[in-house]
């Protein structure tokens, strides 16, 4: 039975409250990219970078995941074939929607990484300078997110699911991000159909063979549907 393979960024939980990138207004609007999402804006300011994902945290831990998260775990139910969600976004709005098969290619909010001995555990709410690793005691936690320059998870699995996909799906990416970015190419160039579903074109959408504009909780059900 035929594979679908989903690739979601931030635009699919932009309707649960949880604000994109490179919107007006976006995340990276009132911190500059390399100040927070880079190991060296780390190292040059945790303190920053700890406010900066504490607070998105928080913000997820409060969001409901909304109509077109909860269509792609209704078609994970009821697809003959298998469905797996390569997600962009650190939320948990897919697996709180009650999807399964999720891949977190750029890690999670609510998942902790010991930068002294790679221990990764749930993160606390606030996770700050003091927060102890529970395996090896260093002060030295980061929160369990892919930062620019750095390899995302999950990448063998994600190439594998592409080769074999029958159709590749993007939900609510800008396509600036790689690898992410190239996964259609990857999928087409191995026979999958394509399609788009975004608010508005996006940087690859000349690549997909199908595309849908509009808001996700209007255009995500109807194609589930
Ligand atoms: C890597 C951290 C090597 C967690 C993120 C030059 C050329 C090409 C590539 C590069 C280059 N220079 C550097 C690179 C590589 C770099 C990169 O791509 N840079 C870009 C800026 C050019 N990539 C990396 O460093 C990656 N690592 O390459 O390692 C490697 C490669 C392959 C294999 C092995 C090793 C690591 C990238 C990960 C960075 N971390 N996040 C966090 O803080 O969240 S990226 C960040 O951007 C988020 O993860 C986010 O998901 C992601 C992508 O953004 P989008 O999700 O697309 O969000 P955006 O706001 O941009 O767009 C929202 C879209 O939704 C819009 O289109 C909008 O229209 C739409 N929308 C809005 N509202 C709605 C909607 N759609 C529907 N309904 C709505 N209501």
């Amino acid at each position: 039975m035929s594979k679908i393979v989903i690739l979601t960024g931030a635009g699919i939980s932009a309707e649960s409250g949880l604000g994109t990138f490179r919107g007006e207004g976006g995340l990276w609007s009132q911190h500059r990219i390399e100040d927070v999402a880079t190991p060296d804006g780390f190292a040059r300011d945790p303190e920053l970078v700890h406010r900066f994902y504490s607070a998105r945290r928080q913000q997820a831990a409060e969001a409901q995941p909304n109509a077109a998260h909860l269509a792609l775990a209704q078609l994970e139910q009821h697809w003959a074939g298998e469905v797996v969600i390569v997600t962009q976004n650190v939320d948990g709005l897919h697996e709180a929607a009650g999807a399964r098969n999720v891949l977190h290619m750029h890690g999670t909010l609510r998942g902790a990484l010991c930068a002294a001995c790679a221990h990764q555990w749930q993160a606390p709410m606030e996770m700050t300078l003091e927060t102890t690793c529970p395996a090896c005691g260093a002060q030295q936690a980061r929160p369990d997110v892919v930062w620019f320059g750095e390899i995302p998870y999950h990448m063998e699995e994600i190439i594998s699911h592409l080769e074999e996909a029958d159709l590749f799906a993007s939900i609510g990416t800008s396509g600036q991000v790689y690898p992410a970015a190239s996964f259609v190419q990857e999928a087409a160039v191995n026979g999958a159909d394509t399609v788009e579903l975004n608010l508005e074109p996006s940087e690859i959408s000349r690549a997909f063979g199908v595309r849908h504009f509009g808001p996700a909780t209007e255009i995500v059900p109807k194609w589930v549907e």
